[in-house]
């Protein structure tokens, strides 16, 4: 099984971090991939955001099918959370998130109100990285204030955002689980792109993806790449190497070139709309 190397010095600081936080925010938004809600959800948030107000966010939902997001919808609500599902890169999706923000907050504006002072809510972002934190702010406030890019760790460092004059959000760098012990979770934060391609073995990754897949529902490979599922998957790459035309002298299967393609269809949604956690 896929062994993750990558820092968890530098992640106990971020979440060293998120705990000082904390301190200062009336409200979380809880950023999970829809992808794979179950596995964005870290347990090592849990004892640092206990005792606050947490709207989870099911991002990403544009790529996977509606029923699947009402499902995680219904799943997170039935324990006990708030939780709306949108995409985040279309424009002024967050409206309905900043109304319950408000619905869940709106008091502290009124109480400060009544002593004259001129409060805001302050929200904070959390989720692993590339759950889309920073591209959920620039909905929010409408334009571009945060960087994102399409890679785990563009998030550097925790930066307010103002979005009206009573709503301020902390964008914060993504945060993995200090120790990923859970493996089902790791390969599926490795496919969504939170953990940085560097420290896992791409080839690897796509093996496990296509099986991942195929368990779900062959159809969903042998529509996008017109080929036949079988048991063996060193011949279904192959398959779809030859399906791509990625085919080297000797008429060899380049299947490096195909496990990297594979990853990136998966991860542009060129695959159609997956939700890998059930
Ligand atoms: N399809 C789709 N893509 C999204 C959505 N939200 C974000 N993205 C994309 O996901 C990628 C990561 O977005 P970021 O906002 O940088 O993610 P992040 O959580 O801030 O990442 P870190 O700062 O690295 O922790 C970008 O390519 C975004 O365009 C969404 O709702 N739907
Ligand atoms: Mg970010």
């Amino acid at each position: 099984m896929m062994d993750i190397h990558w820092f968890p010095g530098h992640m106990t600081k971020s979440l060293r971090m998120m705990s000082e936080s904390v301190k200062n925010v009336d409200l979380i938004f809880y950023v999970v991939d829809a992808r794979a809600p179950k596995s964005c959800i870290n347990p090592a948030f849990s004892p640092i955001i206990e005792n606050k107000k947490i709207i989870f966010v099911l991002n990403k939902a544009d790529l996977i099918p509606d029923d699947m997001a009402d499902r995680w919808l219904k799943y997170l609500k039935n324990v006990g959370n708030d939780a709306v599902a949108i995409n985040s890169t279309a424009s002024k999706t967050s409206v309905p998130l900043i109304a319950l923000a408000k619905k869940l907050c709106g008091d502290k504006i009124e109480r400060y109100k009544a002593k004259g002072i001129n409060a805001s809510i302050r929200a904070m972002v959390i989720g692993v990285p590339n759950s889309g934190k920073s591209t959920l702010i620039n909905n929010l406030c409408g334009k571009a204030s945060a960087v994102t890019g399409n890679r785990a760790g563009v998030t550097r460092g925790k930066q307010w955002v103002r979005i009206s004059d009573h709503f301020e959000v902390l964008d914060t760098p993504g945060t993995l689980y200090p120790k990923l012990s859970d493996k089902t979770a790791a390969k599926r934060l490795a496919f969504i792109g939170s953990i940085k391609d560097e420290v896992v073995d791409k080839s690897e990754l796509a093996y496990l993806l296509i099986e991942d897949l195929i368990s779900i529902d062959p159809q969903i490979l042998e529509n996008q790449y017109k080929i036949k599922i079988t048991e063996d998957l060193n011949l279904v790459m192959s398959d779809i190497a030859r399906s791509r035309g990625y085919i080297m002298k000797g008429n060899r299967p380049d299947l490096d070139r195909t496990c990297i393609a594979v990853i990136d269809d998966f991860r542009k949604g060129k695959l159609g709309k997956i939700c890998l956690d059930r």
